[in-house]
């Protein structure tokens, strides 16, 4: 057995049984054990930030990592943005960088490059392979860094030689330390925060916004008075009818200066302080209140629905009961696109267990509020700012709960930067709706020229935020992709086309022109 089949072994036994892959030569060999061992699906991207975006949905609904497949540095770094997104959103990740075999690299052959260097910034874990009896321990090294909490992204890069040359067989996956106990005095001090009846907001993200976890900071909330917030961008949320209902901090630094003024003390539950997404002239970094006192609950790699639940208990809060949703859907809007029309729309006709990719930006602003009473869904974020992530991150997701609806709300803007992903949904028949918003800019850096305070704007400018001249027809490179879909101009066509997208299985994409 090489190397590379020792390494694709490893991982399948390791409970890596997806792959998202854009080979080349130095791979082969790992993309040729594929077809020896059983258990793994590999699934092509057609460039490498639909693959490591992909990866990254695939992780979040599925809870544990794939595998990603890239081609030297070059591929690793097409791959690295939404590299950086995965890193900020905890997830697991094991990506396979194939290298030129270290023979080679003496020679500075063209794809020759420092790939360690360019990994380490958007890695949590990086290692080089030296040779194929390393390849599997590696591999196992790398699938348990990808599962410590709460999820890294691991970097094995894997010179060619490592895969062919005979290797000892498969490695073990070395035990996984488990989330961290919170401690008794944390959440002593927690319980008398909250029992001071000063204005106390807990601030939520990560598995405490799943269903154990918003249940049990509702009876907190409802015990002693405390708000509830998750962040602004939030890896995954449990919402809609059923579950306990939370607000996140607003974006926009004014709103949420004004939304968190009133909390004299903040609770982090594996959350951070608040602080803005960038700085700008006159405005505050920090969005709490001055003399706001910032308390840890549980840091992100601690368990934090246990620390929930110790807190509860230190409460008294098991007999208070959390305020659920109850199921109340908007009648879907007529008239003219609006983001406001569009949420209600969504908000009526979104299916229960929907997964829903939020990479609306400005367009999603207002997505919030009506879908808290719509069925029950999943909601997931971009939490590194780093645009198209959306459409690959619903390839991923859709891969891991097939027996779901994905929902891809997508501005225009950030989907050209991976739209290759609609390929990969065509191909791997994935049950993908994608309302895509075009609204023909990036209409969020309208509102950032002003906010920075540029001054004496003219045409040079206002064209680099512009989209349009030739507007793009989402519904050509669509078809082009192999998915079908249908543009509208107003919301009664939105609402059948929705509709439509929503009962035909496998990928549909509605462009509402705003
Ligand atoms: C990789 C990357 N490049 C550039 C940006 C800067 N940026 C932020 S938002 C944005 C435009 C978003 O446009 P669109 O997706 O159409 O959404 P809209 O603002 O129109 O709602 C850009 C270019 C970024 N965040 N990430």
């Amino acid at each position: 057995m090489n190397g590379a089949e020792s390494l694709v072994r490893t991982l399948v036994d390791g409970g890596v049984e997806v792959c998202f892959a854009n080979p080349g030569t130095s791979e082969m060999h790992f993309v040729a054990a594929l077809d020896r061992v059983d258990g793994m699906r590999c699934v092509l991207g057609l460039f490498e930030g639909v693959v490591t975006g992909a990866a990254d949905g695939y992780a979040r609904m599925a809870d544990k990592p794939a595998a990603t497949l890239l081609h030297l540095g070059p591929g690793l770094a097409n791959g690295l943005a939404n590299l950086h997104n995965a890193v900020k959103s905890s997830t697991p990740m094991v990506n396979i960088v194939g290298d030129h075999a270290s023979y080679h690299r003496a020679y500075d052959a063209p794809l020759t490059s420092d790939i360690e260097t360019a990994a380490k910034p958007f890695s949590g874990w990086v290692r080089t392979s030296p040779d194929a009896l390393s390849v599997a321990v590696d591999g196992a090294a790398a699938i348990a860094a990808a599962r410590t909490p709460p999820g890294r992204v691991a970097t094995l890069i894997l010179p060619a030689d490592t895969a062919w040359n005979e290797s000892a067989g498969p490695a073990v996956v070395p035990p996984v330390p488990g989330r961290a106990v919170v401690s008794g005095d944390t959440i002593d001090h927690a319980a008398r925060i909250l029992r001071s009846g000063e204005p106390t907001l807990i601030l939520l993200t990560g598995p405490a916004l799943r269903e154990r976890g918003l249940e049990l900071a509702g009876r907190i909330a409802t015990a002693t008075g405390a708000r509830l917030m998750a962040q602004t961008f939030n890896a995954r949320i449990e919402r809609g009818a059923g579950r306990v209902p939370i607000d996140r901090v607003p974006y926009l630094v004014d709103l949420a200066v004004a939304a968190l003024a009133g909390f004299r003390h903040v609770i982090l539950v594996g959350s951070k302080q608040p602080v803005a997404f960038f700085a700008y002239p006159d405005k505050p970094s920090v969005l709490t209140a001055p003399d706001a006192q910032m308390h840890v609950l549980a840091r992100p790699e601690e368990d934090l629905v246990g620390a929930l639940e110790a807190l509860a208990d230190a409460l008294g809060a098991g007999r208070h009961a959390a305020p659920v949703a109850g199921l109340a859907l908007p009648t879907p809007v007529t008239g003219t696109i609006t983001p406001e029309a569009l949420s209600l729309s969504i908000a009526a006709l979104l299916p229960e267990n929907a997964i829903v990719i939020d990479e609306a930006v400005s367009t999603g602003r207002a997505f919030f509020p009506p879908t808290r009473q719509a069925r029950p869904h999943t909601w997931l974020q971009n939490m590194g700012g780093s645009i198209g992530l959306g459409l690959p991150m619903g390839t991923g997701a859709a891969l891991a709960a097939p027996d779901r609806k994905t929902v891809c709300l997508q501005a225009d803007g950030s989907a050209m930067y991976t739209l290759q992903a609609l390929w990969t949904m065509a191909r791997e028949s994935l049950d993908v709706t994608i309302v895509l918003f075009a609204n023909r800019s990036y209409a969020i850096l309208l509102g950032e020229l002003a906010n920075v305070g540029a001054q004496n704007v003219g045409r040079k400018a206002l064209d680099m935020l512009d989209i349009g001249r030739p507007d793009l027809d989402w519904v050509s490179l669509a078809r082009g992709m192999g998915v079908p879909g249908v543009r509208v101009t107003d919301m009664a066509a939105f609402n059948r086309a929705f509709a439509e997208g929503l009962a035909t299985p496998g990928p549909y994409l509605v462009e509402a022109v705003l």
